[in-house]
């Protein structure tokens, strides 16, 4: 699902992502989904869509099995501690403090992209072909016995909520891809103020205050390698179903 506004600014028409949604589901579960993504397109804090575009499409090809990576909630009281944090991390993971600095220009930027910007982690280069949009991690769900698990996982941490599932699932599968080191979110919604790095060699680390609370900017990065092939990176996220089987 994605839902859109219209807007004239600078008399150059463009459409403002408000919100979107992906998931896999059985046969049985769609009129369900398919209600309760329009319930959220329309009851957006982002502001209310002039379009919903809604894709429903037969998944024949098997998906590969990912597993959720570990939740962990650091203590963070501000964005500015956000940033030392997630710098501290990511520095030392090997990713260079220009890519780090390109990231944070991504996610601090005014205009939000729909999808992903994907970065080198050395040379902090863009390689998503479209800016605008970005890459979108798409055909990710979650098989049945593992969500019933990670939702009694998560109740205990009071965090069982759709928000923070569907991003761990995302940063699960983003970061099951081999050139994939590390991902980096902080959420578009104004009132929604945790963000999260995630990676294969720590997990998935939510920084609460990672932004102030009413902002409107925020987005996603994932740091790739550097003899990575982007391609196939896109091909991964984008189209290759994946369901996480264990939490
Ligand atoms: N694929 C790639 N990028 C995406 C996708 C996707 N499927 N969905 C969203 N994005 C990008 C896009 O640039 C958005 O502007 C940005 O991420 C934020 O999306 O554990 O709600 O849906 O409490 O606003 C983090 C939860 C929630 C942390 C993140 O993101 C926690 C969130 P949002
Ligand atoms: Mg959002």
């Amino acid at each position: 699902m994605r839902a859109s506004k219209n807007s004239n600014e600078l008399r150059v028409m463009s459409e403002m992502h408000i919100s979107g949604a992906e998931g896999i589901y059985e046969d049985s579960e769609i009129s369900k989904v398919v209600k309760e993504y329009i319930k959220r397109a329309l009851s957006h804090s982002r502001g209310k869509p002039g379009k919903i575009v809604l894709t429903i499409e037969e998944i024949k090809q098997m998906p590969k099995k990912i597993s959720i990576l570990p939740v962990t909630t650091l203590q963070c009281d501000y964005p500015d501690e956000a940033r030392e944090i997630i710098y501290q991390k990511l520095l030392n993971i090997g990713i260079s403090k220009k890519a780090l600095d390109n990231a944070f220009r991504v996610l601090s930027s005014a205009k939000t992209m729909r999808g992903a910007s994907l970065m080198d982690i050395k040379s902090g280069k863009r390689t998503e072909p479209d800016r605008e949009r970005g890459i979108r991690v798409s055909r990710l769900g979650i098989e049945k016995s593992a969500d019933k698990k990670l939702s009694l996982i998560l109740s205990k941490s009071k965090i069982n909520i759709t928000t923070v599932k569907e991003a761990l699932i995302l940063a699960s599968k983003a970061t099951s891809c081999p050139d994939i080191v590390a991902e980096v979110c902080i959420s578009d919604d104004p009132d929604y103020t945790t963000g999260y790095i995630a990676s294969k060699k720590f997990g998935y680390l939510r920084i609460p205050n990672i932004k102030k609370q009413g902002e409107m900017h925020g987005g996603r990065v994932f740091f790739i390698k550097e003899d990575a092939n982007i391609e196939k990176i896109i091909n991964y996220l984008e189209k290759t179903p994946a369901l996480v089987s264990n939490p």
